[in-house]
């Protein structure tokens, strides 16, 4: 195809994905588009609730169904928010695949409390900090990643510098 109409074709599909990506419908912000999110749409079909009004017309209809449907499957790129963590995580808590979290010093998941990582999940440790993650004697961490949505440990030095021994990689 002659390069203008590339060019064209690419700003225009840029333009379409920044206006109606797959974000949109990941109604449970868990990094896919899938059936919690159909079932949470699903509820509020036929009322004029706005964030399942995709076309914006006033009403969730058809219209929007189909729209969902076209992200059905889709993943969700991570947004670039990022938690940073220090000291002891003494409540329960769940990483979720949309955000990054950064371990400063050392974190401790504290006796009596769950920390559940979801797939999907990236957990960096600062290398200024010599970061580590630590779980005490009653404390527990469930981390049970997918083939297709791996959970990530690793440094946030730059790729190429993380040569150092027990750090994160
Ligand atoms: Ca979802
Ligand atoms: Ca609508």
């Amino acid at each position: 195809m002659p390069l203008l109409a590339a060019v064209l074709f690419f700003v225009i599909m840029g333009y379409a994905f920044a206006q109606d990506g797959p974000e949109r419908v990941d109604f449970n912000a868990d990094g896919t588009v899938g059936f919690g999110d159909f079932v949470l749409f699903a509820g509020r079909f036929e009322s004029n609730h706005p964030t399942y009004d995709l076309n914006g017309d006033g009403v969730v209809e058809l219209g929007d169904f189909i729209e969902f449907t076209g992200h059905f499957d889709a993943e969700v790129p991570p947004v670039s928010d990022l938690e940073i963590l220090e000291g002891p995580i003494d409540q329960d808590r769940v990483f979720t695949a949309n955000r990054t979290y950064l371990l400063r010093g050392a974190v401790f998941v504290e006796d009596g409390t769950t920390l559940i990582v979801m797939p999907g999940t990236t957990i960096q440790g600062e290398s200024a900090s010599t970061a580590r993650l630590a779980i005490s004697q009653g404390g527990l961490l469930i981390a049970d990643g997918l083939a297709t949505a791996p959970i990530v440990m690793t440094s946030d030095a730059p790729e190429g510098q993380r040569a150092r021994a027990h750090q994160f990689r």
